[in-house]
């Protein structure tokens, strides 16, 4: 039988908490340094490491079995996967934020307003929903800076301490969603037995855990 496959985010945010969590299930393999696929040596699993904005697809395609990835980033590419499992890391809030001097004081002034987002799915859905027609501004980093370019009137990002906002003289307006990381699956795969295995082992860390 073929291993399965985990997808996890190859640098960044997640990477560390992600490789750590295996571990801590047992798991014996190499971190990622140049080879994007690692076999555990004590484990019937393979690890890919992929950029997080992939992950999601990769695991509804199956190109991979099992992926860790932010809940925002599955929100954002509206795969369909399956959630094993709340991982309770790369816990983040995901907000409106508007300028502290702005005119806008309710959800309804931000009609015909312009708002800079990575996150353009998330905050669409959010506007229709609140009934709300305004102009998405893709931007693919540093979106706080974009009020201060005059470049959007708002901006939609991921917030955690607060800090990035408040240096860039912006103050949250709405809160939209909230995220953590999460294993996912495609769907009916979660009665393998090697999916079983691993499940318990990360049930009982997170356990310990607590
Ligand atoms: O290279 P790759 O595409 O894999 O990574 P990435 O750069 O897209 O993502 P990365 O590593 O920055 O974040 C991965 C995941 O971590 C996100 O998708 C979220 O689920 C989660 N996460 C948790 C965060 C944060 N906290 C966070 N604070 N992602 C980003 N931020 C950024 C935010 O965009 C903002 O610029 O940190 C800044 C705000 O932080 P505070 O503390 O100043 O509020
Ligand atoms: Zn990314």
């Amino acid at each position: 039988m073929k291993n399965l496959k985990i997808a996890i985010q190859k640098s960044g945010r997640l990477n560390e908490k992600s490789v750590q969590l295996l571990k801590n299930c047992g798991l014996n393999f190499e971190n990622y340094k140049s080879s994007l696929i690692t076999t555990v040596s004590n484990f019937p699993l393979e690890i890919l490491f992929l950029r997080d904005d992939d992950i999601p697809e990769y695991v509804q395609d199956g190109i991979a079995d099992l992926g860790i990835v932010g809940e925002n980033v599955i929100a954002e590419t509206e795969a369909e996967v399956r959630y094993l499992q709340r991982l309770g890391f790369g816990k983040c809030s995901l907000k409106i934020a508007v300028p502290n001097h702005s005119d806008i004081r309710e959800l309804s002034d931000l009609n015909g307003k312009a708002i800079a987002t990575s996150y353009p799915v998330i905050l669409q859905k959010f506007l229709t929903e609140s009934r709300i027609t305004a102009d998405i501004r893709m931007i693919s980093g540093s979106v706080e800076i974009s009020p201060a370019l005059e470049l959007s009137h708002a901006i939609f990002d991921i917030v955690s301490t607060g800090g990035t906002l408040r240096s860039n003289g912006l103050v949250p307006f709405a809160d939209v969603m909230t995220s953590e990381a999460i294993l996912i699956s495609k769907n009916g795969i979660d009665s393998n037995p090697v999916v079983r295995e691993l499940m318990q082992r990360i049930q009982s860390v997170l356990r310990a855990a607590e």
